[in-house]
């Protein structure tokens, strides 16, 4: 892995916005090269799902294990700008479990049958099964694509703060909502715990975004379960850590240093310190119901 991450650690501030708030904005993640590869290969995929689903021109594509697709998606799995936030607030003990684009077309603003997504929490069976309150576990990295800085483009609709509560938000109170207008280049950290929904994309341009997720490797990924060889080979020990790869069955949960390259690299530039600080955060929570000025 590249030393520039180093540079991009998470700050205090950072810290407390994901913290309080449930998300964090990163502005310019991507620069202009990295973008447009990434749409190329989007575009692309896009256009082998609606031809291999028959999914009409105007319709939404929505395609879950797009990692292995192209190459250019298994960069972002360690990408500079954003995987430092992600071992700052999981720790070392990491792996990538989904990877979900979303292609989004104009609905037509006048259309009687406006379709907005469902207000929801991430993580399928354990939202309703886990005892209250709710552990973190997970958290997404949305990396926009193209421009949401309008509200007509349909950008993501969050409730912050809402990750607190262990009661759905009351819905109704538009005060609370908030759409997230970025400009594409744009990643968006979100906590699996706050209630999202998608806006809804009345403007001429087709919406399109990739979420990148990452969760603790006791965790069974939610897209994959083995990752192809050929797709593992292709990675630095870090990138293979992240896409499940491991010793052995009892590594998932007791991890030797072979299981988590990244543990030993944190160590090697950060110190054993930090790399002993992180692995401790999430229990960190005394923080947690301070109000932030
Ligand atoms: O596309 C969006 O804005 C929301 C996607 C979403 O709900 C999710 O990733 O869980």
């Amino acid at each position: 892995m590249h030393t520039d991450s180093l540079q991009y650690s998470m700050t205090a501030e950072q810290r407390d916005q994901f913290d309080q708030e449930g998300y964090l904005v990163v502005p310019d993640a991507l620069d202009d090269g990295m973008l447009a590869r990434l749409l190329d290969a989007a575009d692309r995929v896009d256009q082998e799902e609606r031809v291999r689903g028959q999914i009409d021109p105007r319709a939404m594509m929505s395609k879950f294990r797009t990692i292995v697709e192209d190459d250019v998606f298994l960069e972002l799995l360690d990408w500079p700008k954003t995987f430092p936030l992600i071992w700052n607030l999981l720790g070392w003990n990491v792996q990538h479990y989904i990877s979900h684009l979303i292609y989004y077309p104009p609905e037509s603003s006048s259309s009687a049958d406006l379709k907005p997504g469902g207000w929801h929490q991430d993580g399928g069976r354990p939202v309703p099964e886990m005892e209250r309150p709710q552990p973190r576990l997970s958290l997404k990295v949305a990396f926009w694509l193209t421009d949401i800085s309008q509200v007509d483009n349909g950008g993501i609709r969050i409730i912050p703060g809402s990750h607190k509560e262990d009661r759905p938000p009351d819905l109704q109170n538009e005060d609370d909502i908030l759409q997230l207008q970025v400009k594409a280049g744009t990643a968006v950290l979100f906590d699996r715990r706050m209630w999202h929904t998608r806006g809804i994309n009345t403007s001429d341009l087709t919406r399109k975004v990739l979420f990148l997720g990452y969760s603790y490797r006791w965790l069974r990924g939610l897209d994959y379960n083995v990752m192809p060889d050929e797709i593992l080979e292709k990675c630095d020990p870090i990138r293979r850590q992240l896409l499940g790869d491991g010793v052995n069955l009892k590594g998932w949960w007791q991890p030797t240093d072979a299981d988590v390259p990244l543990k030993t690299w944190l160590t090697e530039n950060m110190g054993a310190d930090y790399v002993e600080e992180i692995g401790q955060k999430q229990w960190d929570r005394e923080k947690w119901g301070q109000v932030i000025d």
